[in-house]
């Protein structure tokens, strides 16, 4: 375990690297989890590692979506698995939402590891070991999803990932809120919701809207304005504007 000095200057992006190391080495995360998750620190840097306003937005209108979906599901990675277990256990109980284990490197050591971790960090039911529907038109392993889960979903929150699961998704005709660092990336690009901002703070931010929405007792109605006004291209849009500029 290496210490990292609370003063240091990147404190959080060096304590971030530390759980998806931890990752690796529990069997949760995949090698090429190492490789995505420096992708996404350059675009964080990029954002000023912090919430953008816009993104703040999205991520309230990720909440109502959740609130008001029939079959809610959060899809649990290797990454988001490492990076923030006791968030995404707590967003599934705000939402009342289903956690499924659906992986791009899919072996059934690493879903049982990530079952097993979840179910450490206080899930009651994972999903994800059925595997007993594929979504069509998608010929690698994270086509493998539970017929009572993913499949029949209609709304799924997408943490960072490749890309084609996301359209395969998308032509289900499924609202996907997509959680990803980089505005350009073909999941962002079939998202319905964008939130483009680091996992580690979007998940508990989603949660606390939910909150904030059900503690408001906001009707059905408030609760579809918030979705029906939401721009996804304005959004797209600011966040290259502050990548591009340094600055709001
Ligand atoms: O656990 P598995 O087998 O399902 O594999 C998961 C990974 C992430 C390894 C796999 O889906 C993959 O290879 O993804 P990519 O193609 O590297 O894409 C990852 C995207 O997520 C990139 O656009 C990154 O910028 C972005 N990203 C990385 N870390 C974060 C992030 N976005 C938000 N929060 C992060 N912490």
């Amino acid at each position: 375990e290496i210490e990292v000095p609370e003063s240091h200057p990147r404190y959080q992006s060096l304590l971030t690297r530390h759980r998806i190391e931890d990752g690796v080495k529990k069997g949760i995360t995949s090698t090429q989890g190492l490789i995505a998750q420096g992708r996404g620190e350059a675009f964080d840097y990029l954002l000023g590692e912090r919430t953008i306003p816009s993104a703040d937005r999205a991520e309230r209108v990720a909440a109502a979506h959740l609130l008001l979906a029939e079959q809610p599901v959060l899809s649990v990675n290797g990454n988001v698995a490492a990076l923030v277990p006791e968030e995404l256990v707590e967003l599934a109980e705000v939402t009342d939402a289903d956690l499924e284990v659906n992986l791009f490197n899919r072996t059934e050591e690493r879903i049982h590891a990530i079952v097993d971790h979840l179910h450490e960090h206080g899930a009651s039911e994972v999903k994800g070991t059925a595997a007993d529907e594929r979504i069509p038109g998608l010929d690698h392993e994270r086509a493998k999803v539970d017929s009572d889960g993913i499949y029949a979903a209609d709304v799924v929150l997408v943490p960072l990932e490749d890309g084609d699961r996301a359209e395969a998704l998308a032509a289900m005709g499924k609202t996907e809120l997509v959680i990803d660092l980089n505005p350009l990336s073909r999941s962002q690009q079939a998202s319905t919701v964008p939130i483009i901002d680091n996992a580690i703070r979007a998940i508990p931010a989603i949660t606390t809207h939910a909150r904030v929405l059900q503690r408001a007792s906001s009707t059905l109605e408030e609760m579809r304005t918030i979705i029906d006004e939401f721009d996804r291209e304005a959004i797209l849009a600011d966040a290259e504007r502050v990548i591009r500029n340094g600055s709001d």
